[in-house]
């Protein structure tokens, strides 16, 4: 599947670029990326500008269904806590056949959206009743076979999960569904590296979170990790609310981040999702460590957990990127909008996430976040450049909200002014247009299955 395109502008990582030839193998990956190039007979051109496609780091792909079921007051103060009992009621049933249909839908969506590639945080592992599955991997196989089929790239990322708080407290029987063992999930990590490897998918960790696994087998799984891929990515939840950070310093004497930076090899591999509460010496370490942080714009403000400090990560130089988590919201450029929104209604400025080398805040942050994205997802998505899969987005130029602009202005108004409209016409994963004209081909028959999956799973609500 070797093929070019031109573009009169492209998003290389060093900036906007001038007539950019992209040329990639049959491997789907860029072979040159050659600014100032005239158009080549016989290669298509792009009829807007070409960005990176951007890595959604965090998923959970089943509360896609979920999405719009909690925008109601229960207890006098909702929080978190109260819509994560929803939710676990939620999980609790569903089937593996209603998981690839939500799956499939979700990444078709995803796709449409402007995201080449997920990190699927996945810890529903058991049956209803938390009873293995006669294959282990009956869960696993049926999202690495929603990746395949809406073909998006994909980091699967088995969740360890053994209790509930700190200090090794017993699992709830609402968590029947995510507990295993340690070797137990060395043995499902072993079960599916070859099926990862087929689909050139990237197979990781993720231990929950500091209360979900204790230090003793958090030691354990990843030194089981490193010895079947020395390199594969870790991501963890941590200091998403202050109860967690509350609990954490009643266990331990210390807050959740600190703790971690202490107790494990904590580096590039890393994924710190949310991290929303550090204290400015944890921001320090977090940074140094090379760890990338996973924020989830949307989630985290329909969650209300915080917001994370920005401004002062970037001028520490702390990579991150960025994940739809519990799909509230499926849209790359929102996410990119909220996040810089949040610091502009923290800070009371405008134009946060630019930086001296790149004004324009839409660019400086697709950058960043591309980069800190490829990073967390332990794959070459690292933007346009030569070595790096051919995922990139075509922006619709004829979009309203973009017609006539430049391009560097059309990125900022597919971000901050398109009212959400998809502008985006081509999406191109590993060299493959997956969407054109913003749709991709399976949208009609995934977006039915996925109707119907949520209707099933609704009707035999027990509330
Ligand atoms: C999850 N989601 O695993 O789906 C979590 C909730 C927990 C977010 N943190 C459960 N957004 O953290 O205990
Ligand atoms: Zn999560």
């Amino acid at each position: 599947m070797s093929g070019a395109l031109f573009a009169a502008d492209a998003l290389l990582p060093s900036g906007w670029a001038r007539d950019v030839l992209l040329r990639w193998n049959d491997q789907g990956r860029l072979a040159e990326v050659l600014p100032g190039s005239a158009a080549p007979q016989g290669v298509a051109r792009a009829v807007g500008p070409v960005v990176p496609g951007l890595p959604n780091l965090h998923s959970h792909a089943f509360q896609r269904a979920f999405a719009g079921l909690t925008e109601y007051r229960g207890a006098a103060q909702d929080s978190f806590w109260s819509w994560r009992q929803l939710m676990y009621r939620f999980a609790a049933r569903i089937t593996p056949e209603q998981l690839e249909a939500i799956a499939t839908w979700l990444y078709v969506e995803m796709l449409e959206a402007g995201y080449t590639a997920v990190c699927e945080f996945h810890y529903l592992h058991h049956d209803s009743d938390g009873r293995p599955y006669a294959d282990d991997a009956t869960l696993a196989q049926a999202l690495l076979r929603a990746a395949q089929r809406a073909g998006i790239g994909l980091t699967l990322l088995p969740v360890l999960y053994q209790s509930s708080g700190f200090g090794g407290q017993a699992p709830r029987a609402d968590q029947a569904r995510f507990i295993r063992g340690t070797d137990d999930m060395l043995a499902l990590l072993a079960r599916l590296a070859p099926d990862c490897r087929a689909q050139g998918a990237r197979l990781g960790l993720a231990p929950h979170s500091l209360r979900a696994v204790p230090p003793d087998s958090l030691g354990e799984a990843l030194a089981g990790l490193a010895a079947l891929d020395a390199g594969a990515p870790i991501h963890i939840h941590i200091a998403e609310q202050t109860q967690e950070v509350d609990d954490c310093l009643a266990w331990s004497g210390q807050r959740p981040v600190a703790w971690l930076l202490d107790h494990a090899p904590v580096d590039a591999r890393w994924c710190l999702v949310h991290a929303t509460h550090m204290t400015p010496e944890e921001y320090a370490q977090a940074a140094r460590s090379g760890a990338v942080a996973g924020i989830c714009p949307s989630t985290e403000a329909n969650l209300g957990d915080g917001i994370f400090d920005m401004a002062r990560w970037q001028q520490l130089g702390g990579a991150w990127g960025l994940g739809s988590d519990s799909h509230a919201c499926v849209n790359a450029a929102e996410e990119i909008m909220l996040l810089e929104y949040s610091q502009r209604l923290a800070l009371r400025q405008r134009n946060v996430l630019a930086s001296a080398a790149q004004p324009q805040v839409a660019t400086a942050m697709t950058l960043a976040a591309v980069a800190g994205g490829a990073r967390a997802a332990g794959r070459e998505l690292a933007g346009l450049a030569p070595g790096q899969q051919a995922d990139f987005v075509v922006l619709a130029a004829g979009h309203l909200a973009l017609a006539g602009l430049p391009a560097p202005e059309m990125l900022s108004a597919h971000v901050f002014a398109s009212s959400r409209g998809s502008a985006l016409d081509g999406v191109w994963v590993g060299g493959r247009e997956r969407a054109r004209a913003g749709r991709h081909a399976l949208h009609d028959d995934a977006a039915r299955a996925f109707v119907a999956a949520r209707a099933r799973l609704l009707s035999e609500s027990p509330n």
